[in-house]
């Protein structure tokens, strides 16, 4: 019987390592830093984990060492009574007093680095810096200086850092890239600020495509509420740029089938939904994602394949798929015709070819 809880116990870690194995994935792995910030980041969990695993080293010798060679066996005295002893209480201060500073100091350091977002605030500066607006349960991405909004993907440029500016339109929510920085809350109240920086490498290794999450319970769609990051060398992001500001008027849809389907967005969805990524667009017209270049996301409604079927089956019944998401039963019914008119005409919505 004992044996096999035993078992048990070891196929249940067994099984737990081959689950969390899956987590090292260059696009996603806190443990393969693909930045500044990450790298700081993770030298910092390195110290620490280093400092905690060497204190429980020397307890553990000491415990084993003491419990072997001051066992008693038959031995009836009691042995000589001490009352403090001022060497081993010097030393036992003294040594976590040295431990807590050679943590405190790099961290202490680098808290102030990753706060430091002077170049943003200065006036004409010429960093990039990208407001995030975090909703149930999407992302919205405004580059100020350049008058353009995105949603879902955020689109970067790699090797310089990049300052943003977060805020939430509802409740509180955390703007989480996990190989490249955060976790920093969003909040309605105030906007945190904090810059990142992607490395072109790493970038390279994860398909220039990093998963983002919101890592602060917001709802019952929270554990769906991802984004992706597309980060691009900096000629690609200011060709993305160009090609997002040259989108003046509602793109035109090509072919009969599409041009419906524009016809049915416009009746029904353009309610919520902006096709155009300018940021001069009325409040009203950013209460949803943004779908201007819908047909270059990787995803549908960050959670499903990106292909027609799936934005069919998003749009029929969103709750089915995000639970709690605001898209739901606002608009009519649409028949399987409208559906691939719907599809088609937003799988065609392209900036860039
Ligand atoms: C009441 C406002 C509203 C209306 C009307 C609406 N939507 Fe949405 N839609 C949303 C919201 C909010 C989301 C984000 C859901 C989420 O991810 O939490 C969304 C998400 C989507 C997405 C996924 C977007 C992405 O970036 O991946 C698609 C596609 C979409 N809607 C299509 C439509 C179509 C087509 C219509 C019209 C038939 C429509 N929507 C009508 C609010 C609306
Ligand atoms: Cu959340």
């Amino acid at each position: 019987m004992k044996r096999l809880a035993k078992w048990r116990l070891v196929s249940l870690f067994a099984m737990i390592a081959l689950v969390l194995s899956g987590c090292g994935k260059p696009f996603v792995s806190t443990l393969m830093p693909a930045g500044e910030v990450a790298d700081m980041q993770y030298d910092l969990m390195k110290l620490s984990t280093l400092i905690m695993v060497g204190v429980i080293i020397v307890v553990m010798i000491i415990f084993v060492l003491v419990f072997v060679r001051y066992r008693r066996k038959d031995d009836k005295t009691i042995p000589k009574q001490v009352e403090g002893s001022h060497k081993l209480e010097i030393i036992w201060t003294v040594v976590p007093i040295l431990l807590l500073l050679i943590l405190a100091v790099p961290t202490v350091a680098s808290t102030f680095k990753l706060a430091d977002v002077d170049q943003m605030d200065k006036k004409n500066t010429k960093a990039l810096v990208i407001n995030v607006r975090s909703h149930l349960y999407w992302w919205d991405f405004e580059y100020p200086s350049k008058k353009i909004v995105t949603s879902q993907e955020l689109v970067v440029p790699t090797n310089e850092k990049v300052y943003f500016n977060l805020k939430s339109m509802d409740v509180k929510h955390s703007f989480w890239i996990p190989a490249v920085g955060g976790k920093l809350d969003t909040n309605t109240d105030n906007i945190n600020k904090f810059w990142l920086e992607f490395d072109d490498k790493r970038a390279n290794e994860a398909g220039n495509l990093f998963y983002g999450k919101c890592a602060e319970l917001c709802g019952p769609g929270h554990a769906l509420m991802d984004f992706k990051v597309k980060a691009i060398s900096r000629d690609k992001f200011d060709a993305w740029v160009t090609a997002m500001q040259d989108v003046k008027e509602p793109q035109k849809a090509t072919g009969a089938l599409a041009s419906q389907g524009q016809e049915i967005f416009n009746k029904s969805c353009i309610g919520c939904h902006a096709v155009t990524p300018a940021n001069k667009m009325p409040e009203t017209a950013r209460i949803a994602p943004n779908l201007s270049n819908f047909g270059e996301r990787s995803r549908v409604a960050a959670v499903l394949d990106h292909n027609k079927k799936e934005v069919k089956n998003w749009i029929k019944n969103p709750e089915a798929y995000k639970p709690g998401n605001l898209m739901t039963g606002k608009y009519p019914e649409m028949s399987d015709e409208q559906l691939d008119a719907l599809a088609e005409y937003l799988m065609s919505l392209k900036v860039q070819e």
